[in-house]
């Protein structure tokens, strides 16, 4: 694993309706991630927060996604910062703000790849476009954005597209998938592992099986963590909560097994939102995951 990490807060609350999720920094800087990566010895430096514009609320919206623009320039910004710290050498580690954010850490890691795996662990497979979409939420859309498939605004943010392969990506927790995304999913043949196979096969042959799935075809991969796609009775705090999720125990060995694969080159962290939750606990349970994920309990 790299020993050096940056942490870059994406403040961005306009992929989605319900707003506290801007907070999620906060929150997660406030549980401790600095002071626990210090612990795992790191060399740890925190960029802060990138500029996510706010929406001028007398405009017009200019389209069916909503606050595009914003959500447009925000990921702009962040694509720029996540560039830079891969340029550098150093880990990026995302903290969210909802899972829209994804698109820009996306934008600004894949370039660095021929072959950038990605998982996905999430309730959601964010595979919707302006068409399918039932909500309008940009926050359901950044995995097909990032495959090149969206609105051209999002798609073309950092210069290039498509920033990611089908083959390349795992999603991991998929309960709520609407009728487009399972059409795209078949379309595409991405690999997904839903809670029914979780269910049917255990968590440690699920991430035995992703990890050699992705570690000869890959080379790097990208966590992107929804914090929703964990149980909502241990991660309350999140906008689009899915009963029947993960448990803190079963994501706490797919962090371990990660750790040991010792293959993960960047992640993110989303959909923290302290004003739905209970006395911080969605992120503190993030920030123990962060724990986990790079190495606190490697001997
Ligand atoms: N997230 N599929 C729904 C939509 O509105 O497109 C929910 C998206 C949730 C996004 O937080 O993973
Ligand atoms: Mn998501
Ligand atoms: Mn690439
Ligand atoms: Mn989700």
């Amino acid at each position: 694993m790299n020993r050096k990490l940056s942490i870059i807060g994406a403040p961005m609350d306009l992929g989605q309706n319900r707003r506290g999720v801007d907070m999620g920094p906060s929150a997660l800087r406030y549980a401790g991630v600095i002071e626990r990566l210090e612990r795992l010895e790191y060399d740890i430096e925190d960029l802060g927060d990138v500029h996510i514009p706010r929406p001028n609320r007398k405009e017009e919206q200019e389209s069916h996604l909503r606050n595009l623009k914003e959500v447009a320039e925000g990921n702009k910004n962040l694509a720029e910062a996540v560039d830079q710290v891969v340029s550098s050498g150093r880990f990026p580690l995302i903290i969210g703000g909802d899972h829209s954010i994804a698109i820009g850490s996306l934008a600004g890691i894949a370039k660095h790849y021929d072959n950038l795996g990605i998982i996905w662990y999430d309730a959601h497979g964010d595979l919707n476009t302006g068409e399918s979409s039932p909500s309008g939420n940009i926050h359901g859309m950044p995995l097909a954005v990032s495959l090149g498939i969206g609105h051209e605004r999002l798609t073309s943010i950092h210069g290039y597209e498509p920033k990611i392969k089908p083959e390349n990506i795992i999603i991991i927790g998929a309960r709520s998938l609407d009728e487009g995304e399972k059409q795209l999913i078949k379309e595409k043949g991405i690999r997904v592992y839903t809670m029914h196979e979780i269910d049917r096969m255990g968590m440690p042959e699920v991430i035995k099986e992703s990890v050699e799935y992705l570690k000869d075809r890959t080379d790097g991969v990208h966590l992107s963590l929804d914090l929703d796609g964990l149980d909502p009775n241990e991660a309350p705090g999140v906008g689009t909560p899915v009963m029947g999720g993960m448990s803190y125990r079963e994501s706490h060995l797919a962090m371990e097994m990660f750790a040991e694969a010792n293959f993960i080159t960047s992640a993110e962290f989303v959909e923290v939102n302290p004003i739905l939750d209970e006395k911080n606990k969605t992120a503190t349970v993030a920030v123990g995951l962060m724990g986990s994920l790079f190495g606190e309990n490697l001997k």
